[in-house]
C-alpha cells in the first residue's frame, strides 16, 4: 500500500540541528522508501500563533523551504508547499473546529508550555493549532505522519477528530482514513546545548542553545566548545551518565550524527576530558552539515527560484486536496 506521508516545520525561525536530526534528515529517508507519497509544508499559518514580524516570515518561509531542498528533499517527488497557499488547510480547519471539544484542546501539554503562565493572553490560534494540525493531515488523506514525542498528543487528537467526522458525516465508513505515527527508528531528541532538561528549539531566545543548519564551522566549534558539561569526564555507560543531561545530549547527538549507539560513542570517548568529544563533535558536525548549509545558501540567493518551487508544490497539493475538500463540505450539508 502507497503511504501517504504529511509532515511539515514551522518557519519561526532558522531550521536547528534538532529539526534536520529528528525530523529532516527521516523526511529524506521516507522519500526514498518504498512508494511514499510524501507532502511537507512549510507551516506558515502555524507560525504566527505566538506573535510574529512578517518580514521575518517571509524570509524564513522561504529558508525552510531552502532547507528541506538542501537536506534531501526532492521537490519533483515530494510536495513542498507553504501551508498558506493551499487555502484547504485554514478552510478545513473552520469545519473541524466545530466538531473539536474545548476540554480536549485544554488538555493539550503543548499549549499549556507555548502558552506559559499567561493563557489568558495567548492567542485563540495558539490554543486551536492542534486542529490546524488535524486539517493539515486530514486534507491530504494522509495515512502516516513522523511525529516527535512532543507531537504524539497532537496526532492523538487528529485521529479523534477524524473518527468523529467519519461517525458523524459519513455514517461510520472511514472517510478518513487513521493517520499513524510514523515513529523512525533513528529518532532522535536533541536538547539544548545551556540546558540538557530543555529541547533544543529554533525559537530558544540564545543562539547559543542550538546550532542552526545556517551555522558557519567557527560558529558550529565556538557552541559546541561553550556547551555545558560537568565537572566529570565523559561517561563510559548509561549509569555513568545518570542525572548527566548535558553529557547525554552531546553523546547523543553524536551517535545520530555518526549512525552509530550511544553505547559505542561511550565505549569511545568514556573516560576522557569532554574537550575530546566536543572537537569531535564538531568536526563531525562540521562534515554532515556544510554541504547543507552550502546548498542553502545558493537557494537563498535565487528566491524567485524557491518561489517558483513552492508555488508549483502548491498548486499539486491543492488539486489533491480539492476533491477532499469538496466532498467535506458536502457531507456536512453544504450547498456546492
Ligand atoms: N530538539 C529537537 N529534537 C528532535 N526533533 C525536534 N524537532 C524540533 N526540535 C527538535 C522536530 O522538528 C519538527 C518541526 O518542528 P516545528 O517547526 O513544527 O516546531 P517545534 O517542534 O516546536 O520545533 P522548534 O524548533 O522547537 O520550533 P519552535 O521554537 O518554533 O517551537 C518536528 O517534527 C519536531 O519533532
Amino acid at each position: 500500500m502507497t503511504k501517504r506521508i504529511f509532515s511539515g516545520m514551522q518557519p519561526t525561525n532558522r531550521l536547528q540541528l534538532g529539526n534536520y536530526l529528528g525530523a529532516l534528515r527521516n523526511w529524506v529517508k521516507l522519500q526514498d522508501e518504498g512508494d511514499n507519497q510524501c507532502l511537507y509544508g512549510v507551516m506558515d499559518l502555524h507560525a504566527i500563533t505566538n506573535g510574529h514580524d512578517p518580514k521575518a516570515l517571509t524570509e524564513a518561509t522561504r529558508e525552510t523551504a531552502a532547507a528541506y531542498i538542501a537536506a534531501g528533499v526532492d521537490p519533483k517527488r515530494s510536495y513542498i508547499m507553504a501551508q498558506s497557499s493551499v487555502s484547504g488547510h485554514a478552510e478545513l480547519t473552520w469545519l473541524l473546529s466545530s466538531m473539536t471539544q474545548m476540554g480536549k484542546l485544554e488538555r493539550m501539554t503543548q499549549f499549556k508550555d507555548k502558552a506559559g503562565k499567561n493563557a489568558e493572553r495567548a492567542s485563540l490560534g495558539l490554543f486551536a493549532y492542534p486542529v490546524l494540525m488535524a486539517a493539515d493531515i486530514l486534507l491530504y488523506k494522509a495515512t502516516h505522519v513522523p511525529v516527535g514525542e512532543d507531537q504524539k498528543q497532537h496526532l492523538e487528537l487528529s485521529r479523534d477528530v477524524a473518527s468523529v467526522f467519519n461517525e458523524k458525516y459519513a455514517g461510520g465508513k472511514e472517510y478518513f482514513p487513521m493517520p499513524e505515527p510514523y515513529i523512525m527508528g533513528t529518532a532522535t531528541r536533541v536538547m539544548s546545548l545551556r540546558d540538557g532538561t530543555q529541547k533544543m528549539s529554533k525559537s530558544a531566545e540564545s543562539d547559543m542553545t542550538r546550532i542552526n543548519l545556517t551555522d558557519d564551522a567557527d560558529m558550529i566549534a565556538k557552541k559546541f566548545k561553550k556547551a555545558k558539561t560537568d565537572q566529570g569526564n565523559v561517561p563510559a555507560s548509561d549509569k555513568e551518565g545518570e542525572g548527566r543531561p548535558e553529557a547525554m545530549n552531546l553523546i547523543g547527538i553524536y551517535a545520530a550524527l555518526s549512525d552509530t549507539t550511544s553505547e559505542q560513542v561511550m565505549a569511545e570517548f568514556g573516560g576522557q576530558q569532554f574537550s575530546a568529544l566536543k572537537t569531535a563533535l564538531s568536526d563531525l558536525a562540521v562534515a554532515q552539515l556544510s554541504p547543507i548549509t552550502t546548498r542553502m545558501s545558493e537557494l537563498m540567493s535565487d528566491k524567485a527560484e524557491i518561489d517558483n518551487i513552492l508555488k508549483a508544490g502548491a498548486d499539486k497539493a491543492r488539486e489533491l486536496a480539492a476533491p477532499t475538500l469538496d466532498d467535506v463540505y458536502k457531507m456536512m450539508g453544504f450547498l456546492r
